[in-house]
């Protein structure tokens, strides 16, 4: 056999024998979920044919030709029996685009479909799009709300870094034809928008995250609220913070909504990130609340700290130290597929179900924000244990 020939067989082979490898649950755990060992997506998993030129002619050395940086903040579905992920993918340009990613089973054999996602332009192009979130609306559509950033023209001349961030909106049918609506108007930058899956008050409601620059949240309290009668002219009109920031907490400097929440019979459950600074940089976690069914911007759980932190591998990328979901499949029997990436590199998935998700959030306690209430709480459960075991 020719070598080049060899060479590509190879190629193929280790790349099938990557997306195909089979993924165990960690044996170790809180009890509250399960990580599973490997990561889900890599940017070794993108198909070999987005990253290579296979002909001989135009690549003798089998080069590769376009280099692919990461797959990270994903959006997900469960969608005609399959979990999907929309990618974040990055290439080696710094480019975020979307691709979609399929698995029979939630846990292994994620396989990118043959192309990336065409997403159109607003009226202004964005120069970098990213972290979707994935809503099935009552309205029959899937929308897709992401980040659209685009250079701050207002930044002195020289200045090539200062970037805005709106939220972009796009609808589809069949997750390969999308249609994009304008981007949604507001005072504030906004980035970790989020369509809540129903009608509220007749309105579509959206989850925000009004922040004062493009890194800094500033004033905005943390994530808020807003209804919107017209989502093919969306615009924040008023903005209520349902889940603020606080001092010395795992979301002090700031939070964003992960995926829409999930409907259950206690209450809609959220999964959010929090950010909080260190000498090392930021630090992001994962973090849990719940809102009420009648009124969802009234908070009936905040469990304390976080939910996950970065572990061994997972503190190591290109942004060390962060974990970052938008994107989580409920399943019929109550399972729950958590889709998280670590340190803006890479994905992974944690199996927790409802009940457990709801009992994490109606029974650990609220973070009293201060050493004596953390340890008041913490003496209740000593006492209350001693007591069990007859000490
Ligand atoms: O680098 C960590 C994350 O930073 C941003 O999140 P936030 O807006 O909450 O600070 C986003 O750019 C996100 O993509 C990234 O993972």
């Amino acid at each position: 056999m020719k070598q080049f020939e060899q060479k590509l067989n190879d190629l193929f082979a280790r790349h099938e024998e990557l997306i195909t490898l089979k993924n165990e649950p960690m044996e170790e755990g809180n009890g509250v979920y399960t990580r599973y060992k490997n990561p889900v997506l890599t940017a070794a998993h993108t198909p070999v044919f987005w990253r290579y030129d296979l002909n001989e002619e135009t690549n003798p050395y089998l080069m590769e030709r376009i280099g692919m940086n990461a797959t990270m903040n994903s959006g997900a579905i469960k969608w005609n029996g399959k979990y999907l992920l929309v990618v974040r993918v990055e290439g080696a340009d710094r480019k975020s685009f979307f691709a979609v990613a399929e698995s029979p089973n939630g846990v292994d054999n994620f396989r990118f479909w043959d192309y990336p996602v065409t997403m159109p332009d607003d009226v202004i192009p964005a120069t970098n799009i990213y972290d979707m979130r994935l809503t099935a609306h009552e309205d029959g559509w899937i929308y897709g709300i992401f980040c659209a950033e685009r250079h701050d023209d207002n930044a002195p001349a020289g200045d090539l870094s200062s970037a805005t961030a709106t939220a972009a909106i796009a609808r589809t049918k069949d997750l390969k034809n999308w249609e994009r609506l304008p981007d949604l108007k507001s005072k504030s930058q906004q980035r970790n928008v989020v369509l809540h899956p129903e009608f509220v008050d007749g309105k579509y409601a959206f989850y925000t995250r009004p922040q004062d620059g493009f890194i800094d949240a500033g004033s905005g309290g943390g994530i808020g609220w807003a209804l919107v009668d017209d989502i093919t002219n969306a615009e924040v009109k008023e903005e209520k913070i349902i889940d603020s920031r606080y001092y010395h907490t795992i979301k002090e400097v700031k939070n964003g909504e992960g995926p829409h929440p999930i409907k259950t019979s206690k209450g809609w459950l959220h999964l959010a990130h929090g950010v909080r600074g260190c000498a090392a940089g930021l630090r992001y976690v994962l973090y849990m609340y719940m809102t009420s069914l009648e009124d969802p911007t009234k908070l009936i759980a905040s469990p304390a700290g976080y939910f996950m932190a970065p572990e061994g591998e997972e503190r190591i990328g290109d942004v060390s130290n962060v974990l970052f979901s938008n994107g989580w499949i409920a399943d019929e029997d109550g399972k729950v597929f958590i889709y998280y990436a670590s340190s803006d590199t890479r994905m992974h998935v944690a199996v927790s179900t409802i009940d457990k998700l709801v009992d994490y959030c109606m029974n650990t306690p609220q973070d009293g924000l201060t050493t004596t209430a953390s340890v008041e709480t913490l003496k209740k459960l000593i006492y209350k244990n001693l007591k069990l075991m007859n000490k």
